[in-house]
């Protein structure tokens, strides 16, 4: 397998950084997770704008341009001869000394990791999966904006371990007042009535992609959507609930703290979203040639 890392595509093996890396020693730097379905780069363009929209949030500025980004994506790619793969895009403050001050790094850290990717079990999306409600609170907006997305995960990993105590696979984040914020690694979504809803991304969420491509779903296939701060209380009695992630796609939660949801089946709206996400993704992205 190889990696590119700092302009050049090296053996997996010989892919290494330095351990005065900020991104290490700090999780000082940015990300993004990236799925290429037959050679077609999904979002590629919404990625890459959001991989520049954290690093400028951080402050860090990007060694190279969007454009070349974005060949360096494909190059890795082709290299590696894939045409299924999930992408991991790193670029870190770089290499500096011990101590927090960013102006140490001269320059940044860039690396690209494509792979493949373990999703959930298939039955996981035919019979929805079982989640809980983590006792870890969503990072405060105002202390480290979820809308970032850097390689501080901690907040997400500690939720992370919360699922993980109570047998499952992921959890709910609610933000420090008690509303739904998002999963550790995925969105949320509910739908009552035969209309959709999410939280909105400033109460502590990522902007997903997935996030934003069902809500272009929900539009083409006429179903009302809108943006709504949820308590825990409306997930329990919603219709349907499901979450979405570049990694879990969409996928329907039947399960939410022992709490059945709707009829404990992932009924109609979300395999409909499911249907229709499949056919996003062998429309709407980068392609190349390998
Ligand atoms: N919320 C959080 C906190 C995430 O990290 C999403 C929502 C979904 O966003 P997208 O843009 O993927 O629809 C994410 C997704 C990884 C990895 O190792 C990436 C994520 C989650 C878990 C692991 O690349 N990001």
């Amino acid at each position: 397998m190889l990696v590119y890392l700092n302009g050049k595509l090296v053996d997996k093996e010989k892919a290494t950084i330095s351990v005065f890396d900020h991104g290490l020693l700090y999780g000082d730097g940015v990300f993004e997770g990236i799925r290429c379905y037959d050679r077609l780069i999904f979002k590629l363009n919404e990625h890459i704008d959001r991989l520049y929209r954290s690093a400028d949030a951080i402050e860090l500025k990007m060694p190279m341009t969007k454009a070349n980004m974005i060949k360096a994506v494909i190059e890795t790619l082709k290299a590696n001869a894939l045409q299924d793969a999930y992408i991991r895009l790193v670029v870190t403050r770089g290499q500096g000394d011990l101590g927090l001050d960013p102006r140490k790094c001269k320059t940044p850290t860039v690396f690209i990791i494509t792979d493949k990717i373990s999703l959930y079990p298939k039955e996981f999306y035919q019979k929805g999966l079982e989640i809980i409600t983590a006792k870890t609170k969503r990072n405060l907006a105002a202390a480290l904006d979820p809308r970032i997305k850097s390689l501080n995960y901690l907040n997400n990993i500690l939720a992370k371990i919360d699922a993980i105590k109570s047998g499952v696979e992921e959890a709910i984040m609610l933000t420090y007042n008690d509303y739904v914020a998002e999963c550790t690694g995925d969105n949320i979504f509910i739908v009552r009535d035969g209309r959709l809803m999410t939280p909105p991304t400033d109460v502590g969420a990522l902007e997903g992609i997935t996030r934003n491509a069902v809500i272009g779903l929900a539009k083409k296939i006429g179903m009302p959507f809108r943006e709504k701060m949820l308590k825990l209380e409306e997930v329990y009695s919603a219709d349907e609930v499901f979450l979405t992630g570049t990694a879990a796609e969409i996928i329907p939660v039947t399960k939410i703290d022992k709490r059945r949801i709707g009829d404990g089946k992932p009924g109609e709206t979300t395999p409909r979203l499911m249907e229709e996400f499949k056919i996003l993704t062998k429309l709407d992205g980068v392609k190349y040639a390998l």
